[in-house]
């Protein structure tokens, strides 16, 4: 079985599974229009024939760019592709110019790339949080006849219109980078969870080492900003040494903010309960002393299993200090509660940074 999996390694090439770490949006924007200049002359008692007072028009609306924080995926742009930025309005009589139109503010998250969608090249990359970038400038107003009056034409009976903005078909690209990663033993049921909670459908298997090569998902939830999960081939005891898949993909998660350490509750061996958690952990010390040292929502799977609940019983009353989740990622129970914790986790360590 290994060597045809080995096989199958070789077959793919790393552009295969390359793409599936790419969030990418294709959107249309907009600037406004500028507002046109107005054609007017003074009426005032007395004075017959007034001046031109005809006002300019306003601005339009650029469209900006912003990195935020606050976003971690291009999630927001699948369900909405056409922004447009307000228009200036038209000058007015008595000199008075229009307003001008709202910038419209488009808010995308740190590390993503700009290009033209037709030509393919880049325009910008926005890489730090706060950083902004006008990506569509507003049309100019057009000027009021007011600005036309000259020695020979003292009454112009002309006004520009307002400049049109522009419209752009943009390409946004994310490297996307895992916040949360899954941790486990082989059949733990990373790729089962993964499938529960994601956009991100991998193969799952009842044998070991069915997950090659590492999968990301994008996870929606009701609380806010959707986050990305990692699942990453199993661990086993001496992957720190290159024993099974897993040690090389490890690096993926180095850069995750928090891990799920995801046990099989039906493998829990009553002698020696604490066995895999212990296993996984010194793993990931050996690799790297950092990626241990992360913070662990410790997660007991396959609770819909006969006899689960006096594994689960005996787990906990060795883990003391522990917290544990329970779930089934096979038939959805506590996947709800998982991921709330995983977006408290999430938040408390995004108010840390700030
Ligand atoms: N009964 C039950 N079976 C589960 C549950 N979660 C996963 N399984 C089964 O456990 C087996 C292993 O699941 P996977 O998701 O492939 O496990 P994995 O951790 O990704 O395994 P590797 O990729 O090999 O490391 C599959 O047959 C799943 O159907 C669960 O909550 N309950
Ligand atoms: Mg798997």
């Amino acid at each position: 079985m290994l060597i045809a999996h080995r096989k199958k390694r070789n077959l793919w090439p790393s552009e295969v599974y390359r793409v599936k770490f790419i969030d990418e949006a294709i959107i249309t924007v907009q600037s406004g229009d500028g507002g046109r200049g107005c054609v007017s002359f003074r009426r005032e008692k007395f004075i017959p024939r007034g001046g031109p007072d005809g006002g300019d028009g306003g601005k339009g609306g650029d469209v900006i760019l912003e990195a935020s924080s606050q976003k971690r995926t291009l999630y927001f742009f699948r369900y909405r592709k056409d922004f447009k930025a307000k228009n200036g309005a038209g000058g007015q009589g008595k000199r008075k110019a229009g307003k001008h139109g709202d910038d419209l503010v488009l808010e995308i998250p740190p590390g993503t790339v700009i290009g033209d969608a037709d030509t393919g090249q880049v325009i910008k990359d926005l890489t730090k949080p706060g950083e902004k970038y006008i990506i569509a400038k507003g049309g100019r107003g057009g000027r009021g006849n007011a600005r036309f009056k000259t020695s020979t034409n003292r009454a112009p009976r002309f006004a520009q219109p307002g400049e049109s903005g522009e419209i752009l078909k943009l390409k946004l690209e994310l490297k996307l980078l895992a916040d949360v990663g899954i941790i486990g033993l082989p059949n733990a049921g990373k790729s089962t969870l993964i499938s529960a909670i994601s956009s991100a459908h991998p193969k799952t298997g009842s044998y070991p080492f069915t997950t090659l090569v590492p999968n990301l998902g994008v996870v929606k939830t009701d609380w806010g900003e959707p986050f990305v999960v990692a699942d990453i081939p199993g661990l086993i005891e001496g992957a720190h040494k290159g024993a099974g898949l897993g040690i090389r993909f490890l690096r993926h998660i180095e850069r995750t903010r928090i891990l799920i350490h995801l046990i099989d509750s039906s493998s829990i061996d009553p002698a020696d309960p604490l066995m895999s958690y212990k296993t996984i952990n010194k793993e990931l010390e050996m690799y790297n002393k950092e990626l241990a040292k992360k913070s662990q929502i410790v997660v007991l799977n396959k609770i819909d299993m006969p006899d689960a609940k006096k594994a689960v019983d005996i787990f906990q009353a060795f883990a003391k200090g522990i917290k544990i989740i329970l779930i089934s990622a096979l038939t959805g129970e506590g996947i709800d509660n998982l991921k709330s914790k995983i977006v408290q986790s999430l938040d408390k360590l995004d108010k840390l940074d700030e």
